[in-house]
């Protein structure tokens, strides 16, 4: 389908597409199969300026929007979900800047996520905070010129390899997430550290971290906003994240397609190719037509954000919930045609069942995506009603 894509957008899928090919197809399985992080594949992806793609010109970006981002996300995702992690979860981390950041902040930070040379990450989650992400109990306390941290982040992409961290702490407990505010903490700071690496079932090659703050003191300016303001900022950092989370969706499941398209055509059984089976057909038919569909969401997201509409929680749901029960369907469906062979890790086919099922977790369960996207039709119709 066409879907009339700038000549830089175009561009850059080809740039990723070929980076894919030549940097990470060779190693993907590696990568996979030692859990370690591609330091080199992110040394060629900032080499080549996609870290610049979606951050403002101002601050040494390209200011190509998050359909840029999407694409970029999408065409890395065909060839390997942890490494695409990887490189997205930057951009999660450095979202809280770029939507609230002051003059002086992003002028700080993003030229070094621009360039590449520094990672970012973003910490919302907490060992007893996951979907009520209101229940936070990491505390920032204003002492002086500082805030002092402390508490336990979990799950953190990026955890241990970004230099940069965006944190949402209680700066006033008693108001809840209400009293939750946003703060950047630099690798380094003294009672900053991290917890272990987890051993994940796919997005391999993507760092999972604990961060530990035991009185780590960051200046006030490294308040994001103002105090009070962190839970918004969290939520409208996933509000604009969650299209590049459906973009991954959609690239995991066109890499599982294609994977089985070919299989498919050189499969001979009963002595014929496994394709000619209408049974198979109609499998590679729907798989097809999902992954169009989840693409087509995504990318209608993606626009109405890069043409400044204010409000899209609900379409960014539904674009996340959609591509990614699409890519755990289309995956499953994958391995299913491959057979006995789909279910060995000879095959890539396996690794893209186990990545998709992220996708129906992180940056918001499914159930939560549904939440959001009820909520929202339930306050539209009310307020239609008055
Ligand atoms: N944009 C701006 N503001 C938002 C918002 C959004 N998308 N969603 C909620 N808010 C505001 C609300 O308007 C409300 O403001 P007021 O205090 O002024 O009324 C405040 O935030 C609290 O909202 P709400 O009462 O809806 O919060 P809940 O605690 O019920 O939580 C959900 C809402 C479940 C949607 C939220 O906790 C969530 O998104 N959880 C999932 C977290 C997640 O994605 N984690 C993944 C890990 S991070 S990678």
């Amino acid at each position: 389908m066409d879907y009339f894509l700038s000549e830089d957008i175009r561009a850059i899928r080809e740039l990723c597409s070929e980076i894919a090919e030549k940097h990470i197809r060779p190693v993907r399985e590696e990568l996979d199969r030692e859990n370690r992080f591609p330091h080199e594949i992110m040394k060629v992806l900032a080499d080549s300026d996609l870290f610049r793609i979606y951050i403002p010109t101002e601050y040494e970006g390209l200011g190509l929007g998050t359909l840029s981002l999407c694409v970029a996300a999408e065409e890395l995702s065909k060839v390997c979900a942890g490494v695409a992690t990887t490189y997205a979860a930057n951009a999660l981390g450095a979202m809280p800047i770029l939507l609230s950041g002051s003059d002086d902040q992003k002028k700080r930070f993003l030229p070094g996520l621009a360039s590449g040379s520094n990672l970012a990450a973003f910490g919302l989650t907490e060992p007893d905070a996951g979907s009520d992400a209101g229940g936070l109990r990491t505390r920032a306390i204003r002492d002086g010129d500082s805030y002092v941290l402390n508490g336990t982040k979990q799950w953190i992409t990026n955890g241990g390899e970004a230099k940069v961290y965006t944190i949402i702490a209680l700066t006033d407990p008693d108001r809840g997430a209400r009293g939750a505010s946003a703060f950047i903490v630099e690798d380094g700071t003294p009672g900053f550290s991290y917890g272990k690496k987890e051993d994940k079932m796919g997005i391999r090659a993507s760092a999972t971290r604990e961060l530990v703050f035991e009185d780590c003191r960051i200046p006030v300016e490294n308040l994001i906003g103002r105090e009070g303001t962190g839970f918004m900022v969290a939520m409208k950092t996933l509000d604009n994240s969650r299209p590049g989370v459906a973009a991954q969706a959609v690239g995991i499941a066109q890499g599982a397609l294609e994977e089985a398209l070919v299989y498919a055509s050189q499969r001979k059984q009963f002595g014929q190719r496994i394709d000619s089976f209408q049974g198979i057909q109609f499998m590679l038919a729907d798989m097809a037509t999902q992954v169009e569909a989840a693409r087509a969401l995504t990318y209608s997201v993606a626009r109405m954000i890069d043409g400044g509409v204010k409000k899209f929680e609900k379409e960014a749901a539904m674009a996340k919930v959609f591509a990614s029960d699409v890519a755990m369907k289309v995956t499953t469906d994958a391995v299913q045609i491959f057979g006995g062979y789909g279910y060995m890790k000879e095959y890539p086919v396996e690794k893209m069942m186990r990545d998709a099922k992220i996708t129906q977790i992180y940056e918001g369960t499914n159930q939560i995506q549904r939440n959001v996207i009820a909520s929202a039709l339930i306050r539209e119709t009310a307020s239609r009603e008055k």
